[in-house]
């Protein structure tokens, strides 16, 4: 799965920025073969002449989205740091938490490309007038920890870590810290408390990290991917960057995007920010076995169902929220039309009750509840006013009733299965059964 499935001869250095280097083997891209592709020279020019101003003007124009799942202005959030005398201002950290069901392109660009995030982070914390980052890594990435830590070992031996990076009087390094693998810790406000020391619980926003974060500080949280398109914006410009998308995309750039699930070849693609769905989905093979396209999630389970007929979207962020859905991680799974809806849900439900750090009762008493109810219908045990039940649950876990987005990720594929596939639902439903008591569940 978890490979890139363009080979070294597709991908070009100004149509593939976040994949040209990576080598045909898979093995990690050393310093010495970062240097020899142009590695470092946008940290040289922007330490050399420009100021945290420029930058973050620059990352403004360019129109970078956050490559996390919600898509917010990377430049707008760098500019909150811009406030405020004391210096160092605080941290950048770097979210490699990457636990998305269905989400893999972090992991390759950490395992292959380390020095790339390196720099972007380099590049971040400049301009945010930091002098610590923090890569907070999912503790299962074995592979991309001991890559990273290798990277971090070269960049700091050649000076483009520690004290007055290429001479440019910037101080800046970077630690690694490993999480225990809880999907939690990727909510940034809970990763702060996880990377402080305390037990990942969300906290309220605002304020946003941004203004207060990791010990009080002002702490720029990003996704690797979103750091790893900050070189190539510094070394080439906005224009160049939106360019990279050209019609398809009001938001600039190329955009990793996945696919996984029944098709002929699941696996990664650099592609241009706004590619349609149906042609990723071409890329990926089809469907295996002759099975045909029942629904797909653009981006992670925590997103909503579309179905075939949405094939010709642009995947982007505003087409597909447009139409209902979010494009998340970006990375697609498909659900073939041999795939019961039922257990599927009550799969993805299970995940996002046992991930729940219980801190909001919405969350913890409601996501375990929904599990119950799918597992009834599962069986053919489901009693009427279930499925009702259920869509009221859907709308109860909804944005604004938590802190964080755990529990509102977690309603989004079941409202939208619900509203699309009601049928296989009310199927669950015995017949002979009457409503159940207020207070007995399933
Ligand atoms: C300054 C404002 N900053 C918002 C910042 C905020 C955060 C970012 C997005 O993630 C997504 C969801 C899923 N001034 C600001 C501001 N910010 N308003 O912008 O904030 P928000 O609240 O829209 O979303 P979020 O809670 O950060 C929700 C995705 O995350 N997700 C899981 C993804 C998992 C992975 C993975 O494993 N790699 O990515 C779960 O829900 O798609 O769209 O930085 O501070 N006025």
């Amino acid at each position: 799965h978890s490979r890139l499935r363009q080979t070294p001869a597709e991908r070009r250095a100004e149509s593939h920025p976040l994949t040209w280097r990576l080598r045909e083997d898979g093995r990690r891209v050393t310093l010495d073969d970062y240097l020899a592709g142009d590695g470092y020279a946008a940290v040289r020019e922007v330490l050399g002449e420009g100021t945290p101003e420029t930058v973050i003007a620059t990352m403004k124009a360019a129109n970078v989205r956050g490559r996390g799942g919600a898509g917010f202005s990377a430049g707008t959030k760098w500019s909150l740091t811009l406030t405020g005398d004391d210096l160092p201002r605080g941290y950048l950290v770097c979210n490699a938490d990457e636990m998305e069901p269905g989400t893999f392109k972090d992991r390759v660009l950490m395992e292959q490309l380390p020095h790339l995030l390196i720099e972007g982070m380099i590049l971040g914390g400049f301009a945010n007038r930091s002098r610590q980052g923090y890569i907070f890594l999912r503790g299962e990435y074995r592979e991309a920890a001991r890559a990273l830590a290798r990277a971090l070992e070269e960049a700091r031996d050649a000076d483009w870590l520690g004290p007055d990076i290429a001479g440019s009087g910037f101080d800046f390094d970077i630690a690694l810290h490993t999480g225990a693998g809880r999907y939690i810790c990727g909510e940034e406000t809970a990763l702060i408390s996880s990377l402080e020391g305390h037990r990942a619980n969300p906290r309220a926003k605002p304020p946003f990290p941004g203004q207060s974060g990791a010990w009080g500080k002002p702490t720029v949280v990003n996704n690797v991917e979103t750091l790893c398109n900050v070189p190539g914006v510094m070394r080439h410009g906005a224009d160049w960057y939106q360019a990279l998308s050209g019609s398809l995309s009001e938001d600039g750039g190329t955009k990793l995007y996945g696919v996984s699930g029944r098709v002929a070849r699941p696996g990664l693609w650099e592609l241009p920010m706004g590619t349609p769905a149906g042609e990723l989905l071409e890329r990926a093979g089809g469907l295996s076995d002759g099975r045909r396209l029942k629904a797909w999630l653009p981006g992670g389970a925590s997103t909503g169902f579309l179905l075939p007929e949405h094939l010709s979207l642009a995947l982007d962020f505003d087409t597909i929220g447009d139409a209902g859905s979010r494009l998340g991680t970006g990375l697609l799974t498909v659900v073939p039309d041999d795939q019961p809806m039922v257990p599927l849900l009550r799969n993805l439900e299970a995940f996002f009750a046992r991930e729940s750090c219980g801190w909001c009762t919405p969350c913890r008493d409601g996501l375990p509840w929904t599990v119950r109810l799918l597992a009834a219908l599962e069986r053919g045990e489901g009693e009427p006013g279930d499925v009702t039940l259920l869509e009221d649950l859907a709308r109860d876990l909804g944005p604004g009733r938590t802190f964080c987005a755990h529990a509102p990720g977690a309603a989004m594929p079941l409202a939208s299965a619900l509203a699309h596939f009601r049928d296989e639902f009310t199927a669950g439903i015995a017949p002979s059964r009457t409503p159940r008591a207020v207070g007995e569940e399933g």
